[in-house]
């Protein structure tokens, strides 16, 4: 594969976020509600997220006809080119219904089944983050590494919830047996952004389950190509049973404590 290529596609990646954002940012209206729900009540669907997606399918058919789309709102097509874009128009959904700031537009773009690009737009905290394989981490184009490793009791920690009322209630005795283990636990509300507050060294550490690929996939890279170390349950990847993000040091010892509580189960 062709470094040239990796470019092309985080050009690509960059102008759909730029300008996917801009539209969520400035044409969000007053009035926003729910215009559906998915697995429960509280997985709710806005107009704007089906704008963001058709936006931004609109945006690669036109770029890279030949590529496949997985979209969270339903995009999913399997392409010929061997590259498939995985797609998150607005991650942290419910932040943007209720007009909280921290939300994201998140891109990669997959070679062979491997994520290569990954970007994550945050309009409202004026930042992109991307990334390339091998090619380090960067925040609006400045380079940026996660933290140096703290004692596993000063690990700032993020982490997230579910949907489903039996698996937040299992979330929620995970977290009871972490919190006090840690310096503090931190709950933004999109995996995308937690994982590059990783990768620029907001968080020690963040974990989750439950995500779905378009959570994760752009976010990951960054956090991997920042200097974290991410998988999933020990030996696994980073999946929808447990997604983990950590400096070096920490890593290991949180993993082993996820699997100890049970983290991967509800
Ligand atoms: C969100 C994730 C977040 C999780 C939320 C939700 P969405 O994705 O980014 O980490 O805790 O429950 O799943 O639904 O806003 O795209």
């Amino acid at each position: 594969m062709t470094d040239q290529l990796k470019q092309e596609l985080l050009a690509v990646a960059l102008e759909a976020a730029r300008r996917t954002g801009a539209l969520l940012r400035d044409g969000r209206p007053a009035d926003l509600g729910v215009a559906a729900t998915k697995t429960s009540p509280i997985d709710v669907v806005t107009e704007m997220d089906v704008a963001a997606e058709k936006l931004i399918t609109d945006f690669l058919a036109e770029r890279r006809p030949d590529d496949g789309v997985l979209g969270e709102e339903g995009a999913n097509t399997a392409g010929s080119s061997g590259v498939r874009w995985v797609i998150d128009p607005i991650d942290g959904t419910v932040n943007y219904l209720y007009g909280l700031p921290s939300w994201a537009v998140s891109i990669a773009a997959e070679l062979d089944g491997e994520t290569i690009v990954g970007v994550v737009e945050a309009p409202m905290r004026a930042e992109t983050y991307h990334a390339v394989a091998g090619g380090g981490a960067f925040r609006n184009g400045e380079r940026t590494r996660v933290r140096p490793t703290p004692p596993f009791e000063q690990a700032l920690v993020g982490t997230g919830f579910g949907y489903l009322t039996e698996r937040r209630a299992a979330q929620a005795e995970v977290l009871r047996a972490l919190l006090p283990r840690v310096r503090d636990i931190r709950r933004g509300g999109s995996a995308a952004i937690d994982l590059c507050d990783v990768a620029c060294g907001r968080l020690d550490a963040y974990y989750e389950r439950g995500l779905n690929p378009w959570d994760l996939a752009a976010g990951e890279l960054i956090a991997r190509e920042a200097g974290a170390l991410t998988g999933g349950r020990p030996g696994a990847p980073a999946d929808g049973n447990l997604t983990l993000a950590a400096v070096p040091g920490l890593f290991e010892p949180l993993q082993r404590r996820l699997e100890e509580l049970g983290a991967w189960h509800d």
